[in-house]
């Protein structure tokens, strides 16, 4: 190598970035596909991203911010599992000098200055987005809901279960009548749904389950097949994520409702980073991703979008 292109390389080196990522874990489809959109969209900029997998629990992820501060990383991004209990970790971060990155999922704060930005859909949207589905496909007709929530303490299950419950509220005909956390997974979703239908009469008094998201909503479809009944006409369906499985659900008839979510979380959170390591400039303090409701006849379309975004 020449002394020049040495030189230029170790500058290229010396500008590079490092970027640590605490990951929720991988509790569904659309969290496998946001983990390796954000390795190619840290690749495509020439990015080191060092991803640590929170297992679903929040103190895997103090550990790994805590481990990526030692590092002196130069951000971190955090999926947070939990809305609530980050201040000190957050505080540490901050005295180290690092700007943090929320992705996909929200936390309180007092002290919003302790995160640069979040970003993340309106999950409360989301949930209003099939709720109001339900409304207008029900026409005054009752129909009793059973809810699957995602992991207790997510900003996104409080805030879907706030959607579909604002949507419903002016219908008395529409009644959530049981509702459980599912934990985001398949496994989980699945066997909620059958404690739901042992206790709805095998079934029989349930017309619509509403899944935090769709990992959850698939398992259901298995319950409701496994207790004898179609699922997508006997007991409806509605979640949120847009994963590959449910437009194949919804072409075989078994789904009916959905909204899709973006599993590139990273790209707009290292687009804020580089900004802001170039010129100081701050981002937003939420980066909004759109959310849309698709039914069947839009399946797939949707399916065949779905094989260049991470899936
Ligand atoms: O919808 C779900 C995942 O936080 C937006 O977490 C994310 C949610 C997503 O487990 O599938």
């Amino acid at each position: 190598v020449s002394a020049l292109s040495a030189a230029m390389s170790s500058a290229a080196l010396a500008d590079s970035l490092t970027v640590g990522f605490s990951q929720v874990g991988s509790e569904s489809g659309w969290r496998a596909a946001e983990t390796s959109v954000a390795k190619s969209e840290a690749q495509k900029r020439g990015i080191t991203l060092k991803i640590a997998d929170g297992q679903q629990k929040q103190e895997n992820q103090i550990k790994a911010v805590r481990s990526f501060i030692a590092q002196g990383v130069d951000a971190i991004f955090i999926a947070p599992i939990v809305q609530t209990g980050w201040e000190p970790v957050l505080e540490e971060a901050k005295d180290a000098k690092i700007p943090v990155f929320l992705l996909d999922r929200a936390i309180t704060v007092k002290d919003d200055s302790l995160y640069m930005t979040v970003v993340t859909a309106d999950n409360v949207l989301e949930g209003k987005l099939i709720g109001d589905w339900l409304v207008k496909e029900m026409d005054g007709k009752p129909c009793n809901v059973v809810e699957l929530q995602g992991t207790v303490g997510a900003s996104v299950a409080i805030d879907r279960k706030k959607g579909f419950a604002e949507a419903i509220a002016k219908t008395p005909n529409i009644k959530i009548i049981r509702s459980q956390s599912g934990d985001f997974t398949r496994s989980k979703g699945k066997e909620v749904m059958e404690s739901f239908i042992k206790a709805e009469n095998n079934g029989k008094n349930i017309c619509m389950v509403y899944a935090h998201n769709d990992d959850m909503a698939i398992g259901a479809i298995q319950a409701i097949k496994e207790a004898g009944l179609k699922p997508g006409k006997d007991i409806l369906t509605g979640s949120i994520d847009g994963v590959p499985d449910i437009y194949k659900a919804m072409l075989a008839g078994e789904a009916n409702a959905n909204v899709e979510l973006t599993p590139n979380m990273a790209g707009p959170a290292f687009d804020a980073l580089e900004k802001f390591k170039k010129d100081g400039t701050l981002p937003p303090k939420i980066v909004r991703t759109e959310s849309k409701l698709f039914l069947p006849d839009s399946a797939q379309a949707e399916l065949d979008k779905k094989k260049d975004m991470g899936y």
